[in-house]
């Protein structure tokens, strides 16, 4: 369903579960069903390495790639204490990518394959921050609603099967609710300013709803791994549920500060107590996650760049013995 750039390839004849032996398979459900992590030497299945590879490396290059269109508003940020808190959070989100690098690491997957295979575009990461950051008041808008769609999707994970993943999980949600209220604080201080900076939030968060949407994944019935993640208890809640839960904790916040969203039809229906919105264009979706995107080369460039400027330092940390290495002209 998902062409070009996938990073999942269909499970192979001997990852499915079928080919599994029968009896660890059972041992295995058993102890997922009773609560217990799983941890890096347990036996597991093929298909539940693959998935959780898949899983932390694209939330690794997320958290990453996520860092640089809040990163340029650190010298724009207005004034010196916004600067700095900008700082902390842009080195946050780096942080979070190392710790979710290492826990794809205990799976077999080395970091150097994992980074080549984001600045390739053989691995997604999240679509959200394919999008510009055009105002200092975009950044605050995924400074408190990106972050809080993170924590709806983290904290639940956190409570999943896989030991290194939920650990760096807790640790994540945890900085995580820092930025949620920076995020928030710096949304209401424009809210409540100048006509001028209501104006600039409001702009903000009509662009970046529709990816905000997009954010938790496709539709179930869209949705390709969601079952058997659940089953294994890699996913705790599915796309949908993800996302209403996000619109009931987020959307009362945002009409209470008198801003609109862009969508006529959003509203929590009192006979399904779910919300009722417009279903955003999944084939942008497609087409953004697939690096077709407004920033995907861009972001994809910077990163390239990073790396191939820092070849040097990782040379001459790995030889220290060298007393001089050849930096890349
Ligand atoms: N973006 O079967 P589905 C942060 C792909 S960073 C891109 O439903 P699944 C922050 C999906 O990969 C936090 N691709 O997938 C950082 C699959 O394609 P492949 C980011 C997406 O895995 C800095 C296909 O669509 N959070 O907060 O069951 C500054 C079918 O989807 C997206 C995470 O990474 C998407 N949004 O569920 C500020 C959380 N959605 O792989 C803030 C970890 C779907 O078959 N990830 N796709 O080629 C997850 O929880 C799950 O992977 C998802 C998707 C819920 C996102």
């Amino acid at each position: 369903m998902y062409g070009g750039g996938n990073s999942f390839e269909a499970p192979a004849i001997n990852e499915r579960p079928e080919a599994e032996n029968p009896e660890l398979l059972a041992e295995f459900e058993a102890r997922i069903e009773r609560g217990e992590k799983i941890e890096p030497s347990d036996w597991m299945p093929a298909l539940y390495r693959k998935q959780l590879i898949r899983m932390i490396e694209q939330h690794a290059h997320s958290e990453i790639i996520g860092a640089l269109p809040e990163g340029t508003w650190i010298t724009r940020a207005p004034g010196f204490r916004r600067k700095l808190a900008q700082m902390a959070k842009v080195q946050d989100e780096v942080g979070h990518g190392q710790l979710l690098y290492s826990a794809a690491e205990t799976l077999g997957k080395s970091r150097e394959e994992m980074i080549n295979d984001l600045i390739n575009g053989k691995s997604k990461y999240s679509n959200i921050f394919n999008y510009p950051a055009f105002t200092w008041a975009d950044s605050n808008v995924i400074s408190w609603l990106v972050d809080a769609g993170a924590i709806v999707n983290q904290l639940a994970n956190a409570k999943g099967s896989y030991g290194p993943y939920c650990r760096a999980l807790d640790r994540i949600c945890a900085e995580e609710s820092f930025h949620l209220k920076y995020g928030h604080d710096a949304v209401v201080h424009l809210a409540t300013g100048t006509p001028l900076q209501r104006k600039m939030v409001q702009e903000a968060l009509h662009r970046w709803w529709p990816p905000l949407m997009h954010f938790f994944g496709p539709p179930d019935k869209m949705s390709i791994h969601t079952e058997q993640l659940m089953r294994w208890k890699v996913k705790m809640a599915s796309n949908d549920d993800m996302r209403q839960q996000f619109l009931d904790m987020y959307v009362p916040k945002i009409w209470e500060l008198g801003l609109t969203l862009p969508d006529p039809l959003l509203k929590k229906n009192l006979e399904t107590g779910k919300w009722d919105y417009t279903e955003p264009d999944w084939e942008e979706f497609k087409r953004v996650i697939n690096g077709d995107g407004p920033c995907n080369k861009e972001r994809l460039g910077v990163r390239k760049q990073a790396e191939e400027k820092g070849a040097w330092v990782r040379r001459a940390l790995l030889n220290p013995q060298a007393k001089y290495v050849q930096p890349l002209a």
